[in-house]
C-alpha cells in the first residue's frame, strides 16, 4: 500500500471520532441565520458547509490545513534546485493535515508517474475532438470518457460496504490526478500544435505539465509548480469545489463529480476569468495603441468596460476583501523572474488604478485583485499565449483540492446534499 494511503487510513478513525464528538457537543449550535436576501443573493455568507482541506479568511486569504501561502512556501518540500512547493507536497498536506517529508512527497511523484498512462483508445477519442471545441469542453469530455475506469463505480455496482467508499474514491482520485498532465497537455498540443504530443519526462507533476506543454526550462517548471500549488483549493463554497462536493454527495464517482467542478470553473465569473483577463488586457493594448499606456487612458478604458455593463475581470471576490495572496505570490514570482515584462508592468499599473474605481461604486463589495488578475501574464511571458487554454491549467490544479475533499467526504460518510428552496409566492405569503 502506498505511503499516503496508509497514512490516510490511520487518520480516518481518529477524524471520524473527532467529528462524532464535535457533533455530539456542538450539533445544536447555530452557525448563522439566513435572510431572504441571502436566499436570492447567491447564498453569500451562508455558513452551511464543512470542508476540511482549507479555510478562507476575507482579509488574510487562504490557509491550506492551517498554513498560509508563505508558510507553505517555507515548509513544504520542493523539487531539487527549486524554490516553489511541489504540488505533491500540497496534496499530501491537504489529504492528511501534515507537512510531508521530502521522501513522502517524492513517493507521490513516483506513484503519480506510475499511474499516469491514459489508455490508447481514450487518447484516440481525445485526438478526435475538433480544434474549435473549447479546451474546457475537451477536458470535461475527456474526464467523462476516463470515467469508464472508475473503481468506485465498479465497487458500488459490486455492492461494496459504505464504510469502504473512501478507498476506491481515493484510488480514483489518485488515478485521475496522475493522468491529468497527460490529458491536459494532449488537449493543448492537439489544439495548438497539430497533435504533436510530448511524452511525459517522468519528473514531478508540475515539471511534467510544463514539459508536456512544450516548456523545458527550469523557470517554467517552477512556474507550473507554483501555479498548481496556488490554484488547488479555496475552501468549500466556491463554485468548482461546491459543485464537485454536491455531485459527489449523490455517490457519483470521482471522475463525474470532478467534471461538475470543471464545468463550474469554466464560467467567466469563476475560473474562466483568467482567460477573460488576458483578452481584456490585449484589447486594452490594441485600443490604446500599444504599451506603455497613460493612467488617464487606462482609467477611461476601465470606466468604458463598467459603463458597458461588463465586469472588470480579475477584480472583486465573493469572500475576499483584500488583495488575494495568490495574486501577491504571483506578483513576487514576476518580480523575481520578469520584472521588465511590459504586460507585467500593465498588470501592476491596473492594480493601482482598478481598486479605487471599483470601490467608488457602492454596490461592489471588493475592488481588490483576485488570483486571475495575474496568472495569464506569467504564462504569456513564457510564450503560452493561447488564453482559452488557461482555465484547463486552473482545473488541473483544482483537482488536488476537490478530490482530497471528496475522499474525506466519503471517509466521514457525509450525506446527500439537499438544501431547501422556496418560491417567491411562498416568501410573500409566509415571511
Ligand atoms: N467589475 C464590475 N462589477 C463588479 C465587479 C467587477 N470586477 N465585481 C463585482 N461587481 C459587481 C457585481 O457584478 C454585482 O453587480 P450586480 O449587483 O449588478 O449584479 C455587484 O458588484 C456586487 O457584487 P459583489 O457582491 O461585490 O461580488 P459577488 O460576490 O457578487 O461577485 C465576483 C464576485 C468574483 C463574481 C465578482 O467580483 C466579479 O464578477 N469579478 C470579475 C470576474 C472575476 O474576476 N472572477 C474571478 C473570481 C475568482 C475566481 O473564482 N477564480
Amino acid at each position: 500500500m502506498s505511503l499516503l494511503r496508509k497514512r490516510v487510513e490511520e487518520l480516518i478513525p481518529e477524524k471520524q471520532e473527532e467529528v462524532k464528538a464535535v457533533r455530539a457537543e456542538k450539533g445544536d449550535k447555530v452557525l448563522c441565520e439566513v435572510t431572504v436576501d441571502q436566499a436570492y443573493g447567491g447564498m453569500r455568507g451562508v455558513k452551511s458547509l464543512v470542508t476540511e482541506t482549507s479555510l478562507l479568511d476575507p482579509h488574510e486569504g487562504i490557509r491550506f490545513r492551517g498554513l498560509s501561502i508563505p508558510e507553505c512556501q517555507e515548509q513544504l518540500p520542493k523539487a531539487a534546485g527549486g524554490d516553489e512547493p511541489l504540488p505533491e507536497s500540497l496534496f499530501w498536506l491537504l489529504m492528511t493535515g501534515e507537512v510531508p517529508t521530502q521522501a513522502e512527497a517524492e513517493s507521490l511523484t513516483e506513484e503519480w508517474n506510475a499511474r499516469s498512462e491514459v489508455p490508447e483508445h481514450i487518447n484516440k477519442i481525445i485526438d478526435s475532438f475538433p480544434k474549435t471545441l473549447h479546451p474546457m469542453s475537451q477536458l470535461v469530455a475527456a474526464i467523462g470518457v476516463l470515467q469508464e475506469g472508475s473503481l468506485f463505480a465498479k465497487a458500488y455496482a459490486d455492492g461494496v460496504h459504505k464504510s469502504k467508499y473512501w478507498e476506491t474514491t481515493y484510488e480514483d482520485s489518485m488515478n485521475l490526478i496522475a493522468k491529468l498532465p497527460n490529458i491536459s497537455s494532449r488537449i493543448y498540443r492537439n489544439t495548438y500544435h497539430n497533435g504533436d504530443v510530448i511524452a511525459s519526462p517522468g519528473e514531478d507533476w508540475g515539471a511534467n505539465i510544463a514539459a508536456q506543454l512544450g516548456y523545458d526550462s527550469h523557470e517554467v517548471k517552477e512556474l507550473m509548480r507554483l501555479y498548481m500549488f496556488l490554484h488547488s483549493d479555496h475552501e468549500g463554497g466556491n463554485a468548482s469545489a461546491h459543485a464537485t462536493h454536491l455531485v459527489g454527495s449523490t455517490l457519483s464517482d470521482p471522475y463525474l463529480s470532478f467534471t461538475a467542478g470543471v464545468t463550474a470553473l469554466a464560467g467567466p465569473l469563476h475560473g474562466l476569468a483568467n482567460q477573460e483577463v488576458l483578452r481584456w488586457l490585449n484589447v486594452v493594448i490594441d485600443e490604446v495603441g500599444g504599451l506603455p499606456v497613460s493612467d488617464e487612458k487606462l482609467t477611461e478604458y476601465i470606466w468604458d468596460t463598467l459603463n458597458s455593463g461588463r465586469v472588470v475581470p480579475g477584480y472583486g471576490h465573493a469572500v475576499l476583501r483584500t488583495d488575494d495572496p495568490r495574486y501577491t505570490c504571483q506578483q513576487q514570482f514576476a518580480l523575481k523572474h520578469m520584472p521588465e515584462d511590459p504586460k507585467f508592468k500593465l498588470v501592476k499599473q491596473l492594480h493601482e488604478l482598478v481598486p479605487p474605481i471599483l470601490t467608488s461604486i457602492p454596490k461592489i463589495k471588493s475592488g481588490a485583485a483576485n488570483v486571475d488578475a495575474h496568472s495569464g501574464v506569467l504564462l504569456t511571458h513564457y510564450g503560452l499565449t493561447e488564453d482559452n487554454y488557461y482555465t484547463v491549467l486552473f482545473a488541473t490544479s483544482r483537482a488536488l483540492g476537490v478530490l482530497a475533499s471528496l475522499t474525506w467526504d466519503r471517509a466521514l460518510g457525509l450525506p446527500l446534499e439537499r438544501p431547501k428552496s422556496y418560491t417567491t409566492e411562498w416568501i410573500k405569503n409566509n415571511m
